[in-house]
């Protein structure tokens, strides 16, 4: 049965994928998306890098790449995760993790509106979760997620950021422990975590955790309005197999999305129902004043069992694994996107609160009640393409589905679950994105696709082509295909907001007389060497257009030495960079009033130049240096 499910899957999207043509695009739609020169876009995206484990930076409707945000991968051209005040970043309780698998970005809220403050986005390998600052956009937060393993449904805010929610998509022995795999049914254990955001000091910090049956928890969304105390989590391999082929995931008719009520969980661990388990993990942050990030280590977690927490876990069944789950903006509607269903179930929050009154139950999983499908379900949209995913919405009262193996996106309507229109996508789509489109206001306007195979759309470049997002205007009853752009990684999610939100409380440089690094330098006259042992620290300045010192000599084979860059420039738009040759570490990226550090170990006698990287100033190519090393 799984093989003809799988079979079905892959030569669905080779069908497909062969079957759709190029449409004509008709010529009156470039003007659509033509940006002028010196104008700017509408809104920002923000794409997640998949296996690249950054964020990318997007303009709408140009589909222009404004930047890349460094989140859990090392980034050479920044120096992030290479240099000493980055570092601490991307350390984990299983050492220095340098990469990540980044799928769901997720703009912070409030009152169920992106309110542009933050964005966060999911480590799926090394469970994990950033923050990014859309002041800076940089990454200034990064907490690890203990007992949790493939952190998939994630990082999904509740309607003001009370809470960041994400859950495990592998089960695994919580703790861990060496256990046979056969044993599964026995011990393996998922998690749910809530992760809050301090609303003074902006810090997050590991709430609390839910241990829940050994299900692979998919995806989750927040409640909103009504539904604003609960948060909505898809589930699949319900059976609890060790091997999904062999044992068969999809041989239950229905799975479940787990609905919890995270303001009872709140009160439970308030009422000390919660219990201390031992667990570490690394909570990072980057401190904006010092420029220098720093890791404090955890050594253990809250949890809570739902046997003892009565009211706070319902499952509600959905037809065969489900991935995405999705809340329309009024917060009544739950939309499952069930891969292998034929139909989108969507579930009524009134009626689930009616059935929990009801006690309308259809037996237990662990003590957790699962509610009957009937007392539950709004609505079944039919014929909604093959392999619906996921659901965003415009605000005007429709739904917009991907459908993975039929290629396409279907639009349909809430209320009366029928759909009224279809537009292919090329090909293969996972998730899509509307501005706001998963919040209580969306912008509407556009969808974007952001599909998993390119295929032919763009000129070849050898075996690997770049991932394909595309701009579909929904302002009309029709959706209308405008542009395909290129982005960085691969794209699982975005989200996208109205730029002016941003745009106005963007940095342009640190001041300088702000700047607290340890390793600061505040003008020319205080650059120097000092030399602590082997330990060799340069206190450096760079300013248009030199360094200083720029001559410097007494290095040995054998020192660390630590350049510390503060660039002295008050303007925006104005970064040095700063190499040696030969250097094992990646370069500097130091913007203007900021200090970075880099640690440099010579390893052979002679002279080496230093230069600074990035175009400065009509003398950039004097922004120079030589560093002389003796023998040891
Ligand atoms: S996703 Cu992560 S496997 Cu549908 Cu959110 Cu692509
Ligand atoms: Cu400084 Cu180029």
């Amino acid at each position: 049965m799984i093989i003809l499910s799988l079979t079905f899957i892959s030569v669905g999207v080779f069908y497909f994928g062969c079957q759709q043509s190029k449409d004509a695009i008709s010529g009156d739609v470039a003007s659509q998306v033509y940006v002028a020169p010196g104008s700017y876009d509408e809104f920002y995206l923000f794409t997640s890098g998949g296996f690249s484990g950054q964020l990318g930076v997007y303009g709408l409707p140009s589909g222009r790449h404004f930047k890349t945000v460094s989140v859990f991968s090392q980034n050479p051209e920044t120096g992030y995760g290479y240099s000493e005040d980055t570092k601490a970043m991307l350390m984990t309780s299983f050492g220095f993790v340098p990469w990540d698998d980044a799928h769901h970005p997720e703009l912070s809220m409030t009152e169920g509106v992106p309110d542009g403050r933050f964005i966060f986005i999911n480590g799926n390998n090394t469970p994990r979760v950033a923050k990014i600052d859309l002041r800076t956009f940089e990454t200034t937060e990064i907490v690890e997620i203990p007992n949790s393993a493939g952190n998939h449904a994630s990082p999904f805010v509740t309607e003001n950021t009370e809470y960041i929610v994400a859950s495990t998509r592998f089960s695994v022995p919580v703790p861990q422990a060496d256990v046979p795999l056969t044993s599964y049914k026995e011990n393996f254990k998922g998690t749910i975590s809530f992760i809050a955001l301090d609303p003074k000091t902006e810090r997050l910090n590991l709430a609390f955790q839910i241990i829940v049956p050994g299900f692979n928890y998919d995806l989750a969304h927040a409640g909103k309005g009504p539904s604003h105390d609960w948060a909505f989590f898809t589930s699949y391999n319900t059976e609890q197999a060790n091997s999904l082929l062999e044992i068969n995931a999809s041989k239950n008719d229905k799975d479940f999305i787990a609905a919890v009520n995270w303001k009872l969980a709140e009160k439970y661990v308030k009422d000390g129902k919660a219990k201390k388990m031992n667990a570490e993990y690394y909570h990072n942050y980057y401190d904006e004043k010092k420029h220098f990030a720093f890791s404090d280590v955890k050594k253990e977690v809250l949890v809570l069992d739902p046997k003892d927490c009565p009211g706070m876990i319902y499952y509600l069944p959905t037809p065969k694994s489900p991935h995405g789950v999705d809340v329309d903006p009024s917060g009544e509607y739950i939309v499952a996107g069930g891969k292998l269903a034929t139909v989108i179930p969507v579930h009524s929050f009134s009626k689930m609160i009616k059935a929990i009154e009801e006690k309308k139950f259809d037996g237990e999983v662990d003590g957790i009640p699962v509610l009957q499908y009937d007392a539950v379900v709004a609505g079944e949209v039919q014929n909604p393409g093959l392999g619906p995913l996921h659901t965003e919405f415009d605000g005007n009262g429709y739904a917009y589905t991907s459908a993975f193996i039929s290629s396409e996106i279907v639009k349909w309507k809430l209320g009366t679950w029928e759909v009224v229109d279809r537009i292919p996508v090329y090909y293969s789509i996972g998730h899509l994105c509307i501005p706001g489109g998963d919040s209580k206001k969306p912008w509407g306007k556009y969808v974007i696709a952001l599909n998993k195979i390119t295929k032919d759309r763009y000129l070849p470049t050898g075996p690997e082509l770049t991932q394909s997002a595309q701009l579909i205007d929904i302002t009309g009853d029709k959706m209308k295909m405008l542009l395909d752009f290129p982005t960085v990684g691969e794209p699982h999610y975005a989200q996208a907001i109205a730029a002016d939100i941003l745009m106005k409380n963007s940095t342009k440089f640190y001041k300088i007389e702000e700047n607290q690094h340890p390793y600061k330098t505040n003008g020319e006259k205080e650059a120097r060497v000092e030399r602590k042992g082997n330990d060799v620290h340069v206190y450096m300045s760079a300013i248009r257009s030199h360094f200083a010192p720029d001559n410097i000599e007494g290095i040995k084979v054998g020192d660390n030495v630590y350049f510390h860059v503060t660039n002295l420039e008050q303007d925006w738009d104005i970064p040095h960079g700063f190499v040696v040759k030969g250097m094992t570490n990646s370069e500097l990226l130091i913007m203007p009033g900021q200090t970075k550090s880099i640690l440099w170990k010579p390893t052979k006698p002679g002279v080496y130049p230093f230069y600074c990287t990035d175009f400065c100033s009509a003398l950039h190519q004097e922004m120079q240096g030589y560093v002389r090393v003796s023998p040891a």
